[in-house]
Formats: C-alpha cells, structure tokens, sequence
C-alpha cells in the first residue's frame, strides 16, 4: 500500500515485537470495512443493533474496569522531567520504552495486526497531518474509521517520504494494572496496551490530536484545544464562529449542536456544528484565528441525549453508529440510556451484560447505561453540520468561550478584558471531574483551558504558548467564560441550559460587535441583565441576578485556591500569570 520507508520500517519492528499472525492493511474501503463488521459480530466483540430501526449500527461492551480514561496511567514521557511539568506523569522515555517493549511482546501471538493510515482533517489540507495506528482491536479499527479519515488517499498524501505519528495499540488482557497510555512528543509517538475503551485506544483522539498535537503546535505556532467549533447564523444570514473549552462530559457536543429557543428559531437564528471536541487553531493571512476540527466524527455521551436536550446528536446517531456500554433493548434490539425517554425497556440488557427489567431496575436506582458510555457517529450524519466542515482553511473564529461544571463562585457569563486576561480567566478554570475519566466524580479540580489531562508538555510553558499566540493574532477572538451548572440550595440547576444556552451566545456575539454595554466587576464584564434575552423563560429575576452576581468570598477563595494550584510550577509560570492573580485579589479586597 505504500513505499514510505519510514512506514515500512516502523511496521517490521512492530511486527517483530508483538509477533501477529498476520498483518491486515486498511484501505478504507466499505467491502473491507463490511467484511470486518461481520467477523466482529461472529466472534462476539460487536452486536449486530435493529437493521431497519438503525441501520448499519452494532453495539459493543468494554470490561468493567475500563470505562473511561485512565489519567492515572496516562504519561508524557519527555528527555526531561521539566518538560512534561508538574501535571504530567513522566518517566524517562528509555525506561519507559523498555517496560512497554516487555509488555507489548508477542502479545499479537495468533491475531491481527490492523494497519489504519488516518489523517487528522481534511486528507490533504495543509493543516492536516497524519497518523497510523497498528492494532489489534476489529472495534479500534471500526470506530477510527468513523472519527478519522482513513485508508488508501491517506497513505498517498503521506508520500514517500512524509511523517506521521506513530501509533500501536495493543489490547491484550485489559489488564488494569497494567494498562499504560504513553506519549513521546519527541518521536511523534503513542503507546497503548491493556484497553479498549475510546479515549484510550482510539489514538488519533486525545492522543494525537491533543496531547502530540499540543506538542507540536507549540513547537511550529498553532494550537491544539480540548474545543468545540460552531457557526451561529443571525436572521441576515451571517455566520460567526464560536470556539468553547469545556471539560470531558461538561457540554461540548450539546452547545455545538444546540437548537435555539422557538422565539430565536423563529427569527432565524441557526447554530451549525464544525467540531464538538478538538480544535487546531491558526492565524490566518488576515490576522484572524482559524480553526479546523480535525475529526470526522463525534464520540459522544450516551447518557442525557435526548430528542429535547439534543436532538441534532439523537439523529446523528440513528445510522452507522457503533454505541459502547449503553443499554440494548431485548425486544427490538435498539438502545437505551437515562435520559433518552422516560421509559426503560422491560426486557434490557444492562451495560455489564445481565438480563434484567428495566423499570425495576432503573426504580431502584441502578443504571442501565454505564454514566461515560457513548456513541461513535460519523459527523455527516448531523443534521446540523456546517457547510464549512471539510473547508481546509477551517473557519474565523470571533469568540473563545471557557466554561466549567460549577455549582458555586463562576456566574452564567462573564467577559475577560482582553487577550491577556482572558488567558488567566482560561488558566484558572475549575470544575467538577466527570464519568469521563476513571476516580472520583463530582469534586473541583483546577482544569486549565479544559486541558489539564491532554496537555503534552510542561503545563507553565502552554499557558506562556497562549501568551505568545495572542502576540501574533493581530485580530484577536474575544475571551468568556461560562458555568451552565450553577445549583440552588435544593441542588437544582438554577440555569435551564441545552438550547438556552443560545441566548448566552448571543450575548456574547453581541458583545463582539460592541452592540451592547456591559457591568464592570472584579472578574470581568458581566452583562446588564436587560441585554440578555429571557424572553418565555420561567426565571425570577432573584435567580437571573443571583446567575450573574459576584461572590466575594467565594471569588477570594478560589484565589487562594489558584496560588496554591499555580506554586507547583515554580519559576516556570509565566508571570502574566502572577500579575493578573494579584490584580484579581487586590480587585476583591478593595
Ligand atoms: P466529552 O465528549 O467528554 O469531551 O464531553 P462534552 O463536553 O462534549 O459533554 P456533553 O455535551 O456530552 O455533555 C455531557 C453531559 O452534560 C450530558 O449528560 C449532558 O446532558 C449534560 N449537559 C450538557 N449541556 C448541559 C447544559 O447546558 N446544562 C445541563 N444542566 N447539563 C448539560
Ligand atoms: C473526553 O473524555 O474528553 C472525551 C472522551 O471526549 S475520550 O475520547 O474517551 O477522551
Ligand atoms: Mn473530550
């Protein structure tokens, strides 16, 4: 398939290791891809879903113990320390070579090695790059074939001479004391043994496409982000382009595919989806930041995905979609998780594989549906998806948006003063982890620009990263954060969320174009509550004032909060950094 030499060498000593009893090239093409579906389904690693209700759609349960990321397992193995930082797990790339190697072993003895050339963006784009993953997972192979490009064109524009990032993957035994998810931004390459969960094994994701990518954009002046791309369309038909950092499972795929309130929709008021997880971002000749998804399709939440809260999702996943530890419905053989309806299936099958009766089951408080389970859906079956998703160019971006999953301290929306700011605003967010990473869920971690478990470098020097791309974008997007999760004293959401979100945005976009004025607090700009339209929403305006109010106290404790997070890196952070940290606590003692 191809004369890369580097391809072919790197493959001979992959074979050589973990010793295949064949090697199988994927070509991408859909009689191979077909021929694959079916041997999975013959050896029980998928399920063939409802042909007629959901065609082209399989199911498939991971092991128990390997759910979610493994942040704990995760490492960046840099020639130094220093340059994988505080946050990072390191170890020296050599020793971590030789425990790998010992592990990965003959442990393709007796099966396949799937050899998948994808490209991350448009296959040719000169913002795109390239990756090929070996592994011997049929699943791996299938989801990648829907988030990347793959196949036979890959391979072409990689050319005899090309690089790319070297990717394996081996499942062996699931293992989870052995499990190790490893990055060596120095050699462009990822090692992953002992899983077969997504954002684990599916190495062009989070891997490459955040942690390698971070690496690299820092090195050549681009920017790798853990974000969500979308255009908002106005009544005149303009279209502007929103970037937003949330982390994992905090609203990424709902925001970008949102479907406005009516009184919006009934203006004309669209939102179309670019990206719902990753965003590559460069400046443009014009002096403004572009960015590209470089995925091709979304790995998203199962659980809450409903017709109300996102319906765009819901479609996207009604073909050629593989669902991973959701819920089967026995009687149809179609899916189920909490959320999607109010009725659970009598005859299921839970995420773990036992038969039992929904209603019962559900009523005493079990779930159907693992809390990280998901869906890999192709991008193009959105209903909403921009006209701009495959423009190699990517799309300007007009706004950044930060955002965390806070009950308390971040208000509904607030506005950074400028660049600079809006980089301290990014690096001190905080919000409360999630399903999405195995360990604890629902405590505050400080989690910088959404990125702290997929930044592949000292973390010091991506926040300076951030100061210098600002430097260089002479038209700089504008800077936000938002927390839709602020709670009530009886633990409600206070905010109504999903399609609401719309009017936040609109905000925003208006605040972009100088449209409206704003209140000037100790954290930034927070709107005028007469600009924010609540039109048809049952919100008493103690609870919009209470949304958009500044605690004090609570603010002057997450100050502290923020120096003890920032002193780990010593010398290293920047010291815009800093500045901005004692402006802030100055502001709140005033
Ligand atoms: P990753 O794929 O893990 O990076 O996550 P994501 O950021 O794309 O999160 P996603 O949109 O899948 O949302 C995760 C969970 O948050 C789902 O259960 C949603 O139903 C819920 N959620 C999303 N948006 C909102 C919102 O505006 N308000 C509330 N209350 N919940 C939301
Ligand atoms: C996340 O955890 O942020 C995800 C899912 O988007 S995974 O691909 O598993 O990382
Ligand atoms: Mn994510």
């Amino acid at each position: 398939m191809t004369n890369n030499k580097k391809v072919l060498t790197w493959l001979e000593e992959m074979k050589a290791l973990c010793k295949p009893e064949k090697v199988v090239w994927i070509d991408g093409s859909e009689a191979q891809l077909e021929a694959l579906r079916e041997e999975a389904v013959q050896t029980g690693e998928m399920i063939k879903l409802n042909q007629e209700k959901l065609p082209g759609c399989y199911y498939h349960r991971t092991a128990e113990n390997d759910v979610a990321r493994v942040e704990d397992r995760t490492f960046i193995c840099t020639e130094t320390k220093e340059e994988a930082g505080p946050i990072n797990n390191w170890m020296a790339p050599a020793e971590m070579y030789a425990k790998l190697n010992a592990l990965y072993d003959g442990s393709m003895k007796g099966r396949t090695m799937y050899v998948i050339p994808y490209s991350m963006g448009p296959v040719g784009s000169p913002f795109s790059k390239i990756g090929i993953e070996l592994t011997d997972s049929i699943y791996v192979v299938l989801n990648m074939d829907i988030m990347t490009r793959v196949g036979k064109d890959v391979l072409k524009a990689l050319g005899e001479d090309g690089d790319f990032v070297k990717c394996l993957h081996a499942k062996r035994d699931v293992n989870p004391d052995e499990r190790y998810i490893v990055h060596f931004p120095q050699d462009n390459t990822i090692m992953s043994v002992n899983s077969a969960y997504g954002g684990n094994v599916l190495l062009g994701k989070k891997c490459f496409a955040l942690r390698i990518a971070s690496y690299q954009g820092m090195k050549e002046g681009w920017m790798a982000e853990h974000m969500l791309i979308l255009g908002l369309e106005n009544p005149k038909g303009e279209v502007k382009y929103i970037c937003a950092a949330f982390p994992s499972a905090c609203g990424k795929t709902n925001l970008a595919m949102l479907i406005p309130p009516k009184f919006l929709k009934d203006q004309g008021y669209k939102v179309w989806t670019v990206g719902d997880d990753i965003a590559w971002l460069r400046v443009g000749e014009d002096g403004r930041l572009y960015a590209i998804n470089p995925e091709a399709g979304f790995f998203g939440v199962a659980p809450g995905t409903s017709e109300k809260s996102n319906f765009n999702a819901l479609e996207a996943t009604k073909k050629n979609t593989i669902f991973t530890n959701v819920a089967i419905n026995e009687d149809d053989m179609t899916v189920w998780w909490e959320g999607l309806d109010k009725n659970p299936p009598e005859n299921a099958i839970e995420w773990k594989g036992a038969k039992v009766n929904g209603k019962e089951y559900t009523a005493e408080g079990g779930k159907l549906a693992h809390p990280n389970s998901r869906f890999t859906a192709p991008a193009k079956n959105c209903p909403c998806i921009s006209s701009e998703f495959e423009n190699p160019q990517g799309v300007p971006i007009s706004a950044i948006v930060f955002g965390g999953r806070r009950a308390k301290t971040a208000p509904l929306v607030y506005q950074a003063r400028d660049w600079d700011h809006g980089v301290f605003v990014g690096a001190t967010m905080a919000s409360e982890t999630t399903a999405a990473a195995a360990g604890a869920v629902g405590v505050v971690r400080r989690d910088p620009m959404a990125m702290r478990p997929f930044v592949g470098y000292n973390m010091a020097d991506y926040f300076q990263h951030w100061y210098d791309m600002g430097k260089k974008i002479q038209n700089p997007p504008k800077i936000f954060n938002v927390n839709w999760f602020r709670l009530d004293k009886d633990g409600n959401f206070m905010w109504p969320g999903f399609g609401d979100n719309m009017r936040v945005l609109n905000w925003i976009l208006d605040r972009c174009e100088d449209k409206v004025s704003a209140v000037e607090t100790e954290i930034g700009f927070v709107p005028n509550k007469e600009d924010l339209q609540l039109d048809g929403l049952d919100l008493a305006d103690e609870v919009v004032d209470e949304l958009l109010s500044i605690d004090i106290d609570a603010w002057k404790e997450d100050v502290q909060n923020q120096r003890e997070f920032f002193a780990q890196f010593g010398d290293k952070l920047p010291k815009e950094i800093k500045n901005s940290m004692d402006e802030l606590e100055a502001k709140l003692n005033k």
